[in-house]
């Protein structure tokens, strides 16, 4: 099995990313800081509006760098439409990036403050591509919507993820993972910024129309310690904003 010729760790690190993908240093790069004074307010922006179907939740994968949930995206059953968005773009899986430690792990900053953890739901424009690999690599090919997640209580809906990790605890192992509401997942408030960026590990594909929410969900400390004993740490830091703007 050929094994990744990147890491978050040592010598095939963030810092050494742009040698296979000089597109690292492009400009539309993500995570980056939010910096909340120079946002720009634009009354054109609408309301997301999400529609999940728990009945897409399919498995739950160990990648090595990470464990994704996939969904079933053969049709438009859970999509995410409106906010920055033109046309439906449908749900493909979610994964999560942390620290590791919890005083940093969040791959966006808010004013330079980190979360423990971010949650990524990746969607793709099934209006203009017929699969989420075609949709990879094109300019409004993705929408990505963030959450952060603080250390506090432990998160009942987090708990059922947890649970899951202990039938992949290895790379390329899957489970089913089935019936999980993602919405389960969501703040109260989907109040967001919005930007375009890229993914946030290679190939760092500058596809992405990154809708971050405001408000953050809680995660405990023995949640986040269930997460690292997969992977110990698998965020990148923020890139420059090189002109872009952040609009709410
Ligand atoms: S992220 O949300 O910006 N962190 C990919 C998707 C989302 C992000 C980063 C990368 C991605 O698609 N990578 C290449 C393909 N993937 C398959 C996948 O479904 O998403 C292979 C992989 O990494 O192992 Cu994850
Ligand atoms: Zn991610």
């Amino acid at each position: 099995m050929a094994s990744l010729n990147w890491s978050y760790q040592g010598t095939n690190g963030p810092d050494q990313w742009h040698k296979l993908y000089p597109i690292a240093n492009g400009n539309n790069q993500s995570p980056i800081d939010i910096k909340t004074k120079i946002v720009k307010k634009d009354p054109s922006l609408g309301h997301l509006q999400i529609t999940w179907n728990l009945s897409t939740c399919k498995e739950i994968v160990n990648v090595g760098h990470s464990f994704h949930v996939m969904f079933e995206d053969k049709d438009n059953q859970s999509v995410v439409t409106g906010g920055p968005l033109t046309g439906n773009y449908r749900l493909h899986q979610f994964h999560f990036h942390w620290g590791q430690t919890d005083d940093h792990g969040s791959e966006h900053t808010v004013d330079g403050a980190k979360y423990a953890s971010e949650l990524h739901l990746v969607h793709w424009n099934s209006d203009k591509y017929s699969s989420f690999t075609e949709a990879l690599d094109k300019p409004d090919g993705l929408a990505i919507i963030a959450v952060f997640l603080k250390v506090g209580s432990p998160n009942e809906h987090v708990q059922k993820i947890v649970k899951a990790l202990g039938s992949v605890k290895t790379k390329d192992k899957k489970a089913p993972f089935t019936n999980f509401d993602p919405t389960t997942l969501l703040p109260g408030s989907l109040d967001y910024w919005t930007y375009h960026g890229s993914l946030t590990h290679p190939p760092l594909l500058e596809s992405v129309t990154w809708i971050i929410c405001k408000e953050p969900i809680t995660i405990s400390s023995e949640q986040l310690d269930q997460f690292r004993s997969l992977i110990l740490t698998n965020h990148r830091l923020p890139q420059p904003l090189k002109g872009r703007q952040v609009r709410t």
